[in-house]
């Protein structure tokens, strides 16, 4: 693979040391949520991405009205790769600014088209947004099972990056998710047809009643789905995480003291929980004003002494053109401690909410990455926060 496609991504380890894994001393891995001081993050990259063909999962997503329905699948233009990049990797010297490690995902060739037994599709997606993929729990670092077919291999671009940090931290376990198929038999195929006329009710109403394009043949979830709060982890159903994922990491964790709850919102396009309801520090969570929670869901917050505040309008009234996510991007955000919060530059309303909560805010300006495939939150993911697992609902 070329280097001039790739210039930001981490080198493969066989050409750092001749095949043989490397090994970073003190390296750790260990993170129980997204609010203690974080010390070493993974920051995606934008270089060579594309924009693949549609799949049934990614159909689901994008709104009828959205000019990614139109869009070409293939490469994105060089010019909105660089801007994202620079993005990215200004964010990424800020946070090494502050004594933080930053690692990059490897290079991986996403223009080829993908074929498996069960499917084919135009290319792949790319690896800027790692949380995605991604789900530290604890020690385990675990790569989560994927539901667009487009980013069925996104995993290798972690890859490297896994093996090292098994080799570098002894008690780090590293884990691949049951793979799905993501045949055709994995979704409600006429459902990719329906949502090109289908209006916001009706697919409210198909949301409501829990039926999404992804059917409960795979194990399927995206770790963006899964918020993770010392002993317990809230995790999303929708059209990226199905029942038999939400099992699944049930009987993963719960051996191992974790409690796994499904959470709900009334929301047409339920994917990834990070635009949605986000920790804030222990004790206060930030909800998305637009999608409430399901009836009842708020009360082992309410009773365990948790505050839910709504976040402020998003600056914005689209998403940037040829973006995948919605304007709430705003609440997307990277927590570096209790008291330090990073959000997207141009989001004013949501600075000036942070500030009132007692935030240092700092701004980061992302817009041009967005389209790469999210906010500060989802083009992270976290390796290592100080602190321990704590308790939060007892
Ligand atoms: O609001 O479009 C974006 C989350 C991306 N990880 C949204 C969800």
């Amino acid at each position: 693979i070329s280097n001039d496609l790739y210039p930001n991504a981490a080198m493969p380890l066989s050409r750092k040391e001749n095949g043989v894994p490397l090994y970073r001393p003190g390296l750790k891995v260990e993170s129980y949520n997204d609010f203690d001081p974080l010390r070493h993050v993974i920051v995606g990259i934008a270089d060579n991405q594309h924009i693949p063909e549609a799949c049934p999962a990614s159909n689901e997503k994008i709104p009828a009205d959205s000019p990614m329905r139109g869009s070409k699948a293939g490469r994105r233009t060089q010019e909105s790769i660089d801007q994202a990049n620079e993005c990215l990797n200004n964010f990424a010297s800020m946070l090494e600014g502050r004594g933080i490690i930053v690692d990059r995902p490897a290079a991986v060739d996403w223009h080829e088209r993908i074929e498996t037994p069960d499917f084919t599709i135009s290319s792949g997606f790319g690896c800027m947004p790692p949380r995605d993929c991604l789900l530290t729990v604890g020690k385990t670092f675990l790569m989560a099972p994927m539901s667009f077919r487009s980013r069925y291999f996104e995993y290798l671009a972690f890859h490297d990056l896994a093996r090292e940090y098994f080799e570098s931290d002894p008690e780090c376990i590293i884990e691949q998710a049951p793979r799905p198929r993501l045949a055709d038999e994995s979704f409600r195929m006429d459902y990719v047809a329906a949502y090109e006329y289908l209006s916001d009710d009706e697919t409210m109403a198909r949301s409501l009643r829990k039926e999404y394009s992804t059917l409960e043949t795979d194990i399927l979830f995206d770790a963006a789905d899964a918020m993770r709060l010392g002993k317990d982890i809230f995790v999303q159903h929708g059209l990226t995480t199905n029942l038999a994922g939400i099992r699944w990491l049930k009987r993963k964790f719960e051996p191992q003291g974790y409690r796994i709850h499904t959470l709900s919102f009334r929301d047409n396009h339920p994917i990834h929980i990070d635009a949605t309801f986000c920790p804030l520090r222990p004790g206060l969570m930030l909800l998305n004003p637009h999608r409430p929670l399901f009836d009842g869901q708020h009360e082992i917050f309410k009773k365990n002494g948790w505050e839910i505040v709504e976040a402020a309008e998003p600056a914005h009234k689209n998403p940037p053109p040829l973006c995948y996510s919605s304007v709430w991007l705003s609440m997307n955000i990277l927590i570096l401690d209790h008291k330090t919060v990073c959000v997207e530059a141009t989001e004013t309303a949501q600075m000036e909410q942070f500030d009132k909560l007692g935030f240092e805010v700092i701004p980061v300006p992302f817009r041009d990455a967005y389209a790469f495939g999210g906010g500060l939150h989802c083009s992270t993911a976290d390796v290592y926060r100080e602190g321990t697992r704590e308790d939060y609902f007892p």
